[in-house]
């Protein structure tokens, strides 16, 4: 798990300036290491065209060996047979996705040292830390915490899989996983890029693993 959690790419369709395949294809030839379908805000797909998009960008990331993993809805991660799921607070309970998806991937978004402490309880398999840099990705994204957030998780005693979320390029990439992050996630640093593939190699090379504490 840790090392997946690396160079973490959360993409859906509102985020991509060309289609979102195109940006997945050569993000993943950029070496990102595990792919969150996260398709949200204004213009998002649902029903049928979500679901085909789905099933295009799990293809994708099979066809590499990169765990794909569906934000929010459980329903549709099953339907496709993805990899796992990932829950905010505000969605469906984790203890209760734990118990629908089993042995698939199950992760967690936590602001707190309680929220992770309970995520870990619940059976998350990773936890998303954030957001640690302010973001445009997010409408209702909460106070930027800094990577001292992850530092205060581990000092705290959380040892279970963690990647930062929110606002992280290239250049802070390193920060997140010093402060004891095994991986970053990004939206924008890679699908905003003016070169993808490139943004996705230089965000793998900013989070080497002797970067850790
Ligand atoms: N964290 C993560 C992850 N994904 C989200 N969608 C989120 C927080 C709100 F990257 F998986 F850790
Ligand atoms: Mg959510």
């Amino acid at each position: 798990m840790r090392k997946l959690l690396r160079a973490y790419l959360v993409l859906g369709s509102t985020n991509c300036r060309d289609h979102p395949l195109r940006v997945l294809e050569e993000a993943l030839t950029g070496g990102i290491t595990l792919v969150q379908f996260r398709e949200k805000g204004p213009g998002a797909l649902t029903g049928e065209p979500l679901r085909a998009l789905a099933v295009q960008l799990q293809a994708a990331c099979r066809r590499r060996g990169v765990p794909f993993l569906v934000n929010d809805d459980v329903e549709l991660a099953l339907e496709i047979g993805a990899d796992g799921v990932h829950v905010g607070q505000e969605d469906e309970a984790a203890a209760r996705v734990r118990d629908r998806i089993v042995d698939r991937i199950l992760g967690v978004s936590a602001h707190t040292f309680a929220e992770a402490e309970a995520a870990v309880r619940h059976g998350a398999d990773y936890l998303g830390i954030g957001p640690i840099y302010p973001t445009a990705s997010k409408a209702d994204a909460k106070a930027p915490q800094g990577p001292g957030l992850i530092r205060e998780l581990r000092a705290r005693g959380i040892t279970s899989p963690l990647v930062g979320i929110g606002g992280i390029t290239t250049e802070t990439a390193g920060e997140v996983i010093r402060a004891g992050a095994d991986g970053v996630a990004v939206i924008s640093a890679v699908t905003q890029a003016t070169d993808v593939q490139d943004s996705a190699a230089r965000l793998y090379a900013a989070t080497a693993a002797d970067l850790r504490p």
